[in-house]
């Protein structure tokens, strides 16, 4: 188990806990872990950056592939407003990768609570690390390039989840899909038109009173048979799991789990209410293993039922608001009764009640049973999801013996890329996270968060049938490959289009580059390394590459240049050397040109999907047709670049 020590050197500040990131054990070094410095009288990690470092990493965060020139913070958060001044989102992975084209080193921060990276943000050429609570298992990486790092990290956190492969097809979901009646008309929908569809998302309004493993009898009576019914038309249910418990008398998860203490609590032992969609509930306790091994049980109840595939949601944890809380902006509220109030007290009237929701007091609140260890939430906050996921994951070998269960999750903490992947959460229908997404996607493949993906078409707000058309163009090379919107937003079904013809062949594209994907993807999880690079970790020796931020690598032949912006009928790519340009408008109807290194306008009308074959490389097709990770599945052409 040497190999990789001389590597990876670790440090350790104060007394950090396992927090099942890592599965090497690194014996711990002395002294100061360079190049970074240490001062323990601010607790902050520095390093000072040279003109030319880049720096990568962090996984689902705003901005660009190069993080440098903003300041990040892990702190897992539920906030939709995923602006670039933003500096959390719903995932933390404390990894970041600092290259200057010449010599490269990595960095990972275990520590579960509150870290900020200022990459360059208070002082242009300094990088600081700082933990709120600096208990840290403080590891720096030696190599020779990024990809090497990328390799090297991933030893040390284990190997990347591979979800079934059924789950490299297409998916429909959305917030208000309410009955089994619902669920067919958007299954019709999708055979009328011709386009495929291999899944179908159930939103919190499957359950009873939005009740963890229930399914509303009324609205989805003989739930077994429907879930048959839409396997036999190839179509796959994935129903949602909350965080939160509703409390109710009688429902059995919340009286188990209070019976066997399996809830958080608060310091005075009486379990944490807070509310969420159920209403009033209680949060499990995921990070007691025996808590955490009965949730993750519970999941039979719908596996049982022929589903093979979930999302877990809100386990942030997401908080509308605590009972105490509550109760203390009431007490606040009484106070401005009959008051006059002038403008300054109008802004914190309003304060006082946006501080409803997530507020980080209320995360200090509840407690934690570790593994016997009792330790305060805010400590471990990004551990939460983590913990929700590994208990479904865990169980599903026990519940589920002989089936691959799909499993993504909303939050996430390194480690969890060994039980499941994620989507990038509630993003808009604008431009811009089209490209965020396009930037997002190589951050959390090095992190190995490799089955990953955004609500395409955007989740909140009215979407447009252009920006669907080129979010599916480009969502098309991603893992996770999810059309996913919220309630009272436009329908934004494929087949509610006008050009219906178009998605079709484009879902049929993905379904012929499928065995390509899944081929890259498992490699990509098997050899510790991307599935989608950025140009820069292959084509290291041209300076160019340094700052192509929207073209990428996807597997081992090909460069994807998305067109993302709208009313553009083509772009400018950047050609690190000679490639086969193909334009595809269908799986078997597109252009071939042989360009030349160097930069090139080119053409993409709303239904054209840009690919670049590189040199020596070659391109595998399957006849759509035939079910997505299916046995049988031939590949139909080969399309080769020899010179
Ligand atoms: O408070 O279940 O990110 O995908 O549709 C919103 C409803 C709760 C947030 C998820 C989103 C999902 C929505 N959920």
């Amino acid at each position: 188990m040497s190999e990789g020590y001389g590597k990876i050197k670790k440090y350790i500040y104060g007394t950090p806990l396992k927090t099942g990131a890592v599965v090497l054990d690194i014996p711990a070094s002395d002294g100061t872990p360079a190049p970074f410095t240490y001062d323990a009288a601010g607790d902050t990690f520095t390093y000072n950056l040279k003109d030319r470092d880049m720096v990568f990493g962090l996984g689902e965060t705003v901005r660009g592939i190069n993080k440098r020139g903003w300041r990040y913070t892990s702190n897992n958060s539920d906030d939709p407003h995923h602006e670039e001044t933003k500096e959390s989102l719903y995932a933390s992975q404390n990894f970041l990768i600092i290259d200057d084209g010449a010599e490269c080193f990595g960095v990972f921060v275990d520590n579960p609570g509150t870290v900020t990276f200022d990459i360059g943000y208070t002082s242009a050429g300094v990088l600081t690390i700082k933990a709120q609570y600096n208990d840290t298992d403080f590891y720096v990486l030696n190599g020779d390039t990024p990809l090497e790092l990328v390799t090297t990290f991933r030893k040390l956190v284990g190997k990347s989840y591979i979800p079934p492969l059924w789950a490299f097809g297409y998916g429909q979901s959305r917030w208000g899909y309410k009955t089994a009646g619902d669920i067919r008309a958007v299954a019709k929908g999708y055979k009328e038109a011709g386009i495929p569809v291999d899944m179908i998302y159930m939103d919190i309004d499957y359950m009873q009173d939005f009740k963890d493993f229930t399914v509303n009898p009324e609205r989805f009576p003989d739930f077994e048979n429907f879930v048959q019914e839409m396997k036999e038309q190839g179509i796959r249910l994935i129903p949602i799991i909350d965080a939160g418990v509703k409390i109710e008398d009688g429902y059995e998860i919340y009286e188990e789990g209070v019976k066997n203490g399996f809830f958080c609590k608060k310091e005075d032992g009486t379990n944490l209410v807070a509310a969420v969609w159920p209403g009033k509930v209680h949060f499990p306790d995921f990070l007691n293993f025996k808590a955490a091994e009965w949730f993750g049980r519970k999941y039979k109840a719908l596996t049982d039922a022929g589903i093979e595939g979930f999302w877990n949601d809100m386990n942030e944890p997401a908080i509308f608001y605590t009972e105490d809380h509550l109760k203390e902006v009431f007490d606040g509220i009484d106070e401005y009764k009959g008051k006059e109030i002038d403008i300054w007290e109008y802004f914190k009237f309003n304060d006082l009640v946006s501080s409803l929701s997530n507020n980080p007091e209320d995360y200090k609140r509840f407690y934690h049973d570790f593994n016997g260890v009792k330790v305060r939430h805010d400590k471990v906050h990004n551990l939460y999801g983590f913990y929700m996921t590994k208990s479904a994951g865990e169980a599903f070998k026990e519940i589920a013996p002989d089936k691959d269960i799909l499993l993504f999750s909303r939050a996430s903490y390194t480690g969890m890329h060994r039980y499941g992947g994620v989507w990038t959460g509630d993003n808009f229908a604008w431009w811009s996270h089209l490209l965020l997404n396009i930037k997002m996607m190589p951050s959390l493949n090095m992190t190995g968060f490799l089955y990953s993906g955004a609500d395409i078409g955007g989740f909140n707000a009215n979407t447009t049938e252009d920006l669907m058309m080129r979010w599916v163009e480009f969502g098309l090379f991603t893992p996770l490959f999810r059309n996913h919107s919220a309630l009272g937003t436009r329908d934004q079904e494929l087949y509610r289009f006008e050009r219906k013809k178009d998605f079709k062949n484009l879902i049929e594209l993905r379904h012929a580059l499928a065995p390509y994907i899944i081929r890259n993807f498992c490699y990509a999880a098997e050899n510790d390394t991307m599935y989608i690079k950025p140009l820069w970790f292959e084509y290291r020796g041209d300076e160019r590459t340094r700052e192509v931020e929207d073209q990428l690598l996807v597997g081992d032949s090909i460069m994807i240049a998305p067109v993302y912006e709208q009313n553009a009928t083509g772009r400018y790519v950047y050609l690190p050397e000679k490639m086969k340009m193909l334009r595809f408008r269908s799986y078997d109807d597109y252009d071939e040109e042989i360009l030349e290194a160097g930069d090139h306008y080119v053409k993409a009308a709303l239904n054209e999907v840009l690919v670049f074959l590189r040199s020596g490389k070659e391109l595998t097709l399957a006849k759509p047709g035939s079910r997505v990770g299916e046995a049988d599945v031939k590949i139909d052409k080969t399309i080769f670049f020899k010179e």
